[in-house]
């Protein structure tokens, strides 16, 4: 704390100090009166347990039981895998590679977007630690681990208040062997807008530091211009470009012509002459039906060079079935999850693909005993998780009509809730595809596909009809997201924009065409650094400065509960979302070698000023925390 003290002093800071400053200067030695780790870690479970956890319905604490954890065996090589192709063998070594197997590679999503798309990204880092060494062990094979990006980054610091680098520093160390795959929104990074160039430039160099080797990159239009900035960064960074063309609309449907499938062959060539190493087809909703994955696949072999990867989204039901024609086509990866995280609004099941590629020469190199295993261990996770499902249980093929995102499905859900319009969800529905039809026929996928939600949310709330926005447009205040959208600030859509309405929503604002990211005005990373250096009570990041650049607000909040009650990450997740049950005892492992053993053992009564006391043994030793109750 003294030297903290004098490095933050304003004379020190100023260069207006001498050799008489520690002398002359008391106030170095009056230090700020800080909790234990071990107080505010009590804070935290006293909180929790008497006010709950946001989005969690019931306060009562399940009783879970151990989970099942594969065995590790102990190996005497060191783990390898396509990590040490690309680290040896560079980017063009390993897409080599990739082109001279013959069975079907997979990418694991179940570290990233089968959470996000079943349990509203809320997974902690906690519980994918301890099952990321079991699954590199397991699953050596797999292409690789799509383990980062899309919501991980911003929910982990809004909901969880935990540090995503940390998650991925930590399960790099855990799987040294399989690539790292993140989702990246090109010029949106991890975000909802675009960034300065500055911002992107810096946000892919430190993601490759901290462990990314494989950034998949799309653009929330399908604009290849918003896209390049992203791909030249991720190649200097000698890492993979996976480039990727979001599929929507229909080829199979002669009455949709605006995306077919010379639209899509296009824009191929594009992200392939702008340097992709990979081509990725982005089926975020799932819209992809088999005969059209057969059609898309055979035509985009034919016209480029580089190795084709496929996701989709397993909503309609139809997942497996997609994936049995596209490779057929020969497309060379495909994104699954474990069967406990799949189906549905998530990826197709990796451990019936296996299945069902039996007897054919693509059949995966997998090994299932040990993929059940694993799916094992996500079963029993999965149920911490429950109060985030979005309570679909059964294939929902009206996904075709509203071609809503796997992941956007339940949070808009939320959204309407929040506005009072659950039991109007249907007519959210509807009107979603009707405006994406006002918009023009959009590519909906985040960000975009959030203006589209927040438009419809708009619309029915107010009780708008289409005609009412063309007659009284001008009177209304649309959302900002929407006014933004339709100001070019998320880039150009295919076709442009519809003049009229782009007239009523922008009110006279003139749109801009250029890349939003050269217009905007590039981001101080020194001053952020300043300004964290005097806000936090630690030392600062790099990877803190680029967090703050891309959320303020967010890093901010996260930070204070930081301050309030240490690193909660390393929390077991029932205790993080429910707190403790009366005489139960937990073990918490601070750092390597420090448990912190603690007893709930009685909770005061309210007192008049809206506090409690909260009892507690930690390490035997009587404590008690006084908390706010918010009920
Ligand atoms: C994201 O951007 O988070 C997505 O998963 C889009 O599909
Ligand atoms: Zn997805």
């Amino acid at each position: 704390p003294f030297l903290e003290n004098v490095v933050k002093h304003e004379d020190f800071l100023t260069g207006s100090y001498n050799t008489s400053f520690i002398d002359t200067t008391p106030e170095l030695f009056v230090f700020p009166k800080r909790k234990d780790r071990g107080t505010k870690m009590l804070t935290y479970i006293a909180n929790v347990t008497v006010n709950g956890f946001p989005g969690v319905e019931s306060k009562k604490k399940p009783d879970h039981g151990n989970l099942r954890i594969p065995a590790l065996s102990t190996l005497t090589e060191p783990l390898k895998g396509t990590k040490q192709i690309l680290d040896e063998q560079g980017p063009e070594g390993l897409v080599k590679w990739v082109k001279e197997q013959k069975e079907v590679l997979l990418t694991d999503t179940t570290f990233r977007d089968a959470h996000q798309s079943l349990l509203a990204t809320r997974v902690r880092t906690n519980d994918l630690k301890q099952i990321a060494k079991p699954t590199a062990q397991l699953l050596p094979n797999l292409f690789s681990m799509e383990m980062w990006g899309g919501a991980t980054f911003d929910v982990s610091y809004r909901f969880l208040k935990e540090d995503p680098w940390d998650r991925l520093l930590k399960l790099r160390e855990e799987a040294p062997n399989v690539l790292f795959q993140m989702l990246l929104r090109a010029s949106n990074a991890v975000g909802y807008k675009n960034y300065p160039d500055n911002v992107i430039k810096e946000f892919v160099e430190k993601s490759s530091q901290a462990g990314i080797d494989v950034f998949r990159i799309f653009d929330s239009l399908n604009w290849v211009p918003g896209m390049t900035l992203a791909i030249d960064s991720v190649r200097k960074n000698n890492k993979i470009a996976e480039a990727a063309i979001c599929y929507t609309g229909d080829i199979l449907d002669p009455t949709r012509r605006k995306y077919d499938l010379d639209y899509y062959k296009t824009m191929a060539k594009e992200l392939e002459a702008s340097g992709a190493h990979i081509l990725g087809i982005k089926d975020m909703a799932g819209l992809l039906k088999p005969q059209a994955a057969y059609d898309l696949v055979s035509a985009l072999k034919e016209t480029v060079d580089i190795p084709i990867h496929l996701h989709t989204h397993d909503t309609s039901g139809n997942g497996l079935y997609t994936y049995a024609k596209a490779i057929e086509a020969g497309v060379d990866i495909v994104d699954v999850a474990a069967s406990s995280m799949a189906g549905l609004t998530s990826q197709p099941s990796a451990n019936s693909l296996y299945y069902a590629l039996e007897g054919t020469d693509r059949k995966p190199n997998l090994n299932i005993a040990g993929l059940e295993q694993l799916s094992n261990y996500w079963e029993d996770v999965r149920k911490y998780y429950k109060d985030f499902e979005s309570g679909m249980n059964a294939p929902h093929t009206e996904v075709y009509v509203h071609e809503m995102p796997g992941g956007q499905y339940s949070n808009l859900q939320q959204q309407a809730k929040a506005v009072g319009l659950g039991d109007r969800w249907d007519e959210v529905k509807e009107m979603y595809s009707r405006v994406n039809q006002m918009f023009g026929d959009l590519v909906k996928v985040t960000p975009s596909s959030k203006v589209v939600g927040d438009m419809a949310l708009y619309m029915v709330q107010n009780n708008l009809t289409e005609d009412d926005i063309y007659e009284r447009g001008e009177t209304l205040d649309f959302p900002d997201s929407v006014v933004e959208l339709f100001e070019g600030y998320l880039g150009q859509p295919h076709g442009g924009f519809p003049k009229e309405l782009q007239r009523i929503i922008l009110k006279g604002k003139k749109p801009v065409t250029d890349r939003p990211g050269e217009l905007l005005e590039p981001v101080d990373f020194k001053e952020i650094r300043d300004t964290l250096f005097h806000s936090l009570n630690r030392a600062v990041t790099s990877f803190d400065v680029i967090a703050y650049a891309l959320y303020p607000k967010v890093f901010m909040e996260y930070s204070k509960a930081v301050e309030q009650y240490g690193d909660i990450s390393v929390l077991d997740t029932p205790t993080f979302l429910h707190g403790m049950r009366l005489g139960e005892e937990v073990e918490i492992e601070i750092e390597q070698g420090k448990t912190l053993i603690v007893k709930l053992v009685s909770i005061g009564e309210p007192q008049s000023n809206g506090t409690r006391v909260v009892y507690f043994e930690l390490n035997g030793q009587p404590r008690e925390v006084v908390i706010k109750d918010e009920s």
